[in-house]
């Protein structure tokens, strides 16, 4: 009797632990296929180059819409760390690190690039056209005691004056992220930060 029971009870749990099981592959797929939201698998060295230049963090506007931002990480910082672009189209981001690996994350879309000593990571990205207001970055990955300080945010300023009716994006549009090229750093770190 008693062992029946037990049987029992052994089906009941792995009914129980298949359906945990289930639930978490099914709650990747959804992150990973519907909402496009997935690890910097793609930051595949694709073409090297040398960054012999020198890099300053900062902000430079190339054209109307088009933004370079330089960000230098270290631990626990991001420089800038507070960045405001008015209706930007297009930025153009290199990061680097001064120390360790870190990880930059724009909270809430598919950014999400490996920081690397020693090289400076380069991407595109193309926010989507009603992107507007503040966004958190964060490290995401671990670097160190201050780790879960390491924050920055991204302000996205909207005049209209490049917004037609039609180019309008939804709200779950996460913009264009482009492949990551991981360019070799000869240059020197300009930091006044
Ligand atoms: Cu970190």
């Amino acid at each position: 009797m008693a062992n029946d029971e037990g049987v029992i009870y052994e089906y009941v749990w792995i009914v129980i632990v298949s359906a945990i099981v289930a639930g978490m592959a099914a709650s990747l797929a959804y992150y990973g296929i519907a909402l496009d939201l997935n690890p910097a698998c793609n930051a595949t060295p694709i073409d090297v180059g040398t960054l012999t230049e020198n890099f300053q963090p900062g902000v430079k506007q190339l054209g109307p819409g088009i933004y370079q931002v330089n960000i230098l990480a270290g631990q626990f910082f991001w420089n800038p760390n507070k960045i405001v672009l008015e209706d930007p189209v297009r930025i153009e981001f290199r990061i680097t690190s001064k120390d360790v690996v870190h990880g930059f994350e724009i909270v809430g879309t598919n950014v999400n690039v490996m920081v690397i000593p020693g090289y400076v990571a380069e991407f595109v990205w193309e926010p989507p056209k009603n992107a507007e207001g503040k966004y958190l970055i964060i490290c995401h990955e671990y670097c160190g005691v201050g780790h879960q300080f390491m924050q920055a945010e991204l302000e996205i300023k909207r005049t209209n004056t490049l917004l037609s009716g039609d180019s309008i994006g939804t709200t779950d549009d996460l913009g264009k992220f482009s492949e990551v090229k991981y360019l070799e750093f000869k240059g020197v770190i300009v930091d006044e930060g």
